[in-house]
Formats: structure tokens, sequence, C-alpha cells
């Protein structure tokens, strides 16, 4: 008997300055209950979930910013979509802005089991953009101002009967990120994100921005041979855009279930975890393949170093 997981991704449309806690949760709770009508066991919502994407805003008077903040998970507004999944028993990876009572503060996501317990949390370590005010920018991409780097590596879990890993948005287009956790034995990844449409650092276009999207996730899903299931919060929040492309994504690389629309949308798929197996014992059977000798500069260098010129 294959070991089976159904999931969903269930994709955020734009959540604007002016939309509250609770009416993002309301919504939230919405997409929980059509998963588990899918028949789903986990759910991924995305990065950031609770508030519009406020790193694209400057925000210089001290504590102006903290009302993007979760202080406490699950705090009394985040609550009913705990107990909804405790009486639906079903899981969920959710993004959030975490304070964590001593003054930091992090992109952080947090896996929650079936019974509504907090099993897991994952603060996301490749912080996008800058952290200066670049006011001429059409907006800005502050998550270096308002996040510390995440201090718990890449862990993994044993849970939903698989072992899973969580990412978070940027963290997508580094392969060390999916590595670590593919050395971990890893089959399923969740992965939040909110990207905008627009490159402020250099031009591209929009497909071209949804390439590099579904590049990095298919090609950390075959190199790692785990599944990926990456979740968007879309649309044009406040009239800055961001796309949408939330997709189920297979250890074979190929994406088998996506959103279509850049509003609240839920997509699902029957997940063979031991489709992982296949991959892990031939082209990925790491312990045969690995070169590690030839490896050191990855943990030894940040930047490039280029070779002498004579
Ligand atoms: N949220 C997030 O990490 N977004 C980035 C945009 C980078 S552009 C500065 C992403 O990788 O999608």
């Amino acid at each position: 008997m294959s070991r089976r997981l159904k999931v969903a991704s269930a994709q955020l449309g734009p959540i604007h300055l002016a939309d509250d806690r609770p009416s993002v949760v309301k919504r939230l709770v919405e997409m929980l209950k059509e998963a588990h009508g899918m028949g789903c066991r986990f759910v991924v919502f995305p990065e950031l979930a609770l508030t519009t994407f406020f790193p694209r805003y400057w925000y210089d008077q001290a504590g102006e910013a903290d009302r993007f903040f979760e202080y406490e998970m699950p705090s009394a507004e985040t609550r009913p979509l705990f107990d909804l999944a405790a009486k639906l028993n079903i899981g969920f990876y959710l993004g959030y802005a975490e304070a964590d009572g001593e003054g930091r503060r992090f992109n952080s996501s947090v896996l929650v089991d079936t019974d509504g317990k907090i099993l897991g949390k994952y603060r996301k370590v490749h912080l996008p953009g800058h952290a200066d005010n670049r006011p001429h920018l059409p907006f800005q991409h502050l998550e270096k101002k308002y996040f510390e780097p995440g201090d718990l590596g890449f862990p993994v879990w044993r849970a939903f009967d698989s072992i899973l890993g969580m990412l978070i948005c940027n963290d997508r287009r580094w392969p060390e990120a999916y590595r670590v956790m593919g050395l971990q034995g890893v089959e399923l990844i969740a992965l939040g994100f909110n990207t905008p449409s627009h490159n402020i650092y250099h031009p591209e276009t929009p497909h071209l921005r949804m390439f590099h999207h579904r590049l990095s996730v298919q090609a950390g899903a075959y190199q790692n041979a785990t599944w990926v299931v990456a979740t968007a919060k879309a649309g044009a929040e406040d009239g800055y855009h961001m796309f949408g492309g939330s997709c189920i994504v297979a250890p074979t690389g190929e994406i088998m279930a996506q959103t279509v629309s850049e509003e609240d949308e839920v997509v699902a798929f029957d997940c063979d975890l031991d489709l992982c197996r296949h991959y892990k014992a031939s082209t990925f059977a790491f312990e045969r393949h690995r070169r590690i000798e030839h490896y050191t500069r990855i943990t030894a260098q940040t930047g490039v170093t280029l070779p002498s010129e004579d």
C-alpha cells in the first residue's frame, strides 16, 4: 500500500491595509473548510497570511509597524482557525510576522498538527530586499528592515505519515535550503509566498517572474525527490500587484495542480509519498553520488571569489 497524503494549497487574494485580522481569519477558516470537504489532511496557507505584505511600506515612527506582528500564536484572533483544524482533524502551515517577546522579529511559519497544536516553527532565512529608505522606488521591499534572518535552520518533522519541512518565499530560490532538508529525507515542503509582479531592482516581464518561481520550486522538488506545496498571496493589495501561481509539485518536478485566479482559491492533490523513494534510491541516492569533498565553498563563502587574472 502506498502512503498517500491529500494536501491543499489555499491561495489568498489580496489583503488590504484596511482589512482587519478577524476578516482575514474568516477567509482562512472558509478555505480550511473547503479543503476538508475535498478530503485533505494538510493545508498550506501563504507567507504573512494575516496581513497585507507590509514590507512594501516604509514606517519610521517607533511602533508604527507593530500592528502587523503576532505576539502569540495562536492569539484570540487566530484561535478560531486552530480550533476548527482540531475539530476537522486537519493540519496546516501558516505564515505570519512573529514578534518573539524579547525584541526580535522574524518572518515565520508554523506547522500545526491535526489536533490544532503547533508541531514546529520555521523562521525565514533568506530575507530579500533592502533595509534603507528608497522613496524613489514605486514600492519598497523592506524585509531586511523589519525582520532578522531566521535562526532555526531548516529542520524537518515527522508529521502526516511523512517527513515535512517548511520554507518561506525567497527561500525557494536557494538550492541550499532544499538540500539541507533533502539530507534529512524530506518528503513534503510547505512554502508560502508573496511575490510582486514587478521587480523594483531590475526590469523583468511578469512572465519571466512566474517562470523563475516555477523553475525554482520544480527544480527543488526534483533534485531533492520531494513534494513541494507552494502557496501565494496574490492580486493587487491597495494597488500593488503580486502574482498567483500557487502549485503542488511532484518529486518528478511536474506541477500536478495549480491555481488559475488571483483570488482566494483552493487546489488539492492526493500526493503519493512513496514516489519520493524512487528518486531517493536512484538518481538522487545522496549517499552514493554526492561528492562533499568538492562542496566546501558552499559553506565557506557567501560572495563570489574570482580566479586570479595571472
Ligand atoms: N516575499 C518575498 O520573499 N518575495 C521575494 C521577492 C523578491 S524581490 C525583492 C520573492 O523571492 O518572491
